[in-house]
């Protein structure tokens, strides 16, 4: 086992008997929304991936140590430490480990140590992806190429319109990272269930992600899976209040210089500021929509 890696009790008597284990970010508790609407979600989503019969392994770095499977405190510092806690991508981990700080693991880093740790599976709300205006700023995030060389099969509801989520598929399908619609030929849009572009290919039960994941093993190349899996309809937002929000985030975000790994961060916190909480409830429900289905799904892959 890698020696900055320190994996729970609970996970690795799973890992070692070969149950489902799903694991989670803590970017999306620190940096993707407030507290302490941050930490309950944090909980209710374990709790879902356990009533799914599977074990959930929070991911985040703490002291300098890379840790698959957080206590309650350790879920609560983070959630009350909000943006205040280094926000971790591949290449801010050398650094967080050296200095012995604690960190928020992004899609990305949550990635790579869940790989280390031998979880297959992890579920989130959204992935980072090409920014609008990229073609000029370049701002492409890492969890593209993350996604494009360690074998993770990342359940989410799409991406979020801050990105330009057409070029956000361009990108992925040169970087030969599947594109999968769970029960959608259309590409969810995060908030809504449609974005008006095209999946890769439509799967519709747990049993079928699992056989294409290992089909994907099975032909041993490098590269994991993405899962798009819609908002329920019940939960989802009206197209024309979420574009909007998104457009004045998008706006101000411009204004006020913002950049780098900071302009994910400032974009959610201002959208779920400007719909009044409404988007925060959407995404709360999403992310146990995405729990629920990996934990299916690794169900699926741990018996076989
Ligand atoms: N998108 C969301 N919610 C999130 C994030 C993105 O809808 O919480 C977080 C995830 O941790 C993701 C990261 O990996 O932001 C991407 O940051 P960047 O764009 O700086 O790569
Ligand atoms: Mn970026």
């Amino acid at each position: 086992m890698n020696k900055y890696l320190d994996i729970s009790p609970e996970v690795q008597l799973a890992l070692r008997e070969g149950k489902p284990v799903v694991a989670l970010e803590s970017t999306i508790i620190s940096h993707g929304m407030p507290y302490p609407k941050n930490v309950e979600t944090a909980l209710m989503v374990e709790q879902c991936i356990r009533d799914n019969g599977a074990v959930p392994a929070t991911i985040a770095i703490i002291g300098g140590r890379l840790k698959a499977g957080l206590s309650r405190d350790e879920i609560e510092h983070l959630g009350k430490s909000g943006r205040a806690v280094t926000k971790v991508s591949r290449r801010d981990l050398p650094a967080v480990v050296a200095r012995g700080i604690d960190g928020a693991t992004t899609v990305t880093t949550t990635m790579i140590i869940a790989h280390m740790a031998g979880i297959k599976i992890f579920a989130t709300g959204g992935i980072g992806g090409v920014h609008r205006g990229a073609e000029t700023t370049m701002d492409i995030s890492a969890d593209l190429e993350e996604l494009a060389q360690t074998p993770v099969m990342v359940v989410c509801a799409g991406a979020k319109s801050i990105l330009d989520l057409g070029l956000t598929l361009e990108y992925l399908e040169t970087k030969g990272v599947p594109v999968i619609g769970y029960g959608t030929e259309e590409l969810p849009a995060f908030y809504t269930r449609k974005s008006g572009f095209s999946v890769d290919y439509r799967v519709d039960s747990p049993k079928e992600l699992a056989d294409m994941f290992r089909a994907q093993r099975g032909l041993d190349y490098k590269g994991g899976m993405l899962v798009t899996n819609p908002i329920p309809e019940e939960y989802s937002m009206d197209k024309d209040v979420i574009d909007a929000a998104i457009e004045q985030a998008l706006k101000e975000c411009k204004e006020q210089g913002i950049h780098g790994k900071d302009t994910t961060p400032f974009l959610l916190a201002k959208v779920v500021e400007l719909t009044g909480g409404d988007s925060l409830e959407s995404n709360i429900k999403l992310v146990l929509n995405n729990a629920k289905l990996a934990a299916l799904t690794a169900k699926e892959l741990a018996e076989n």
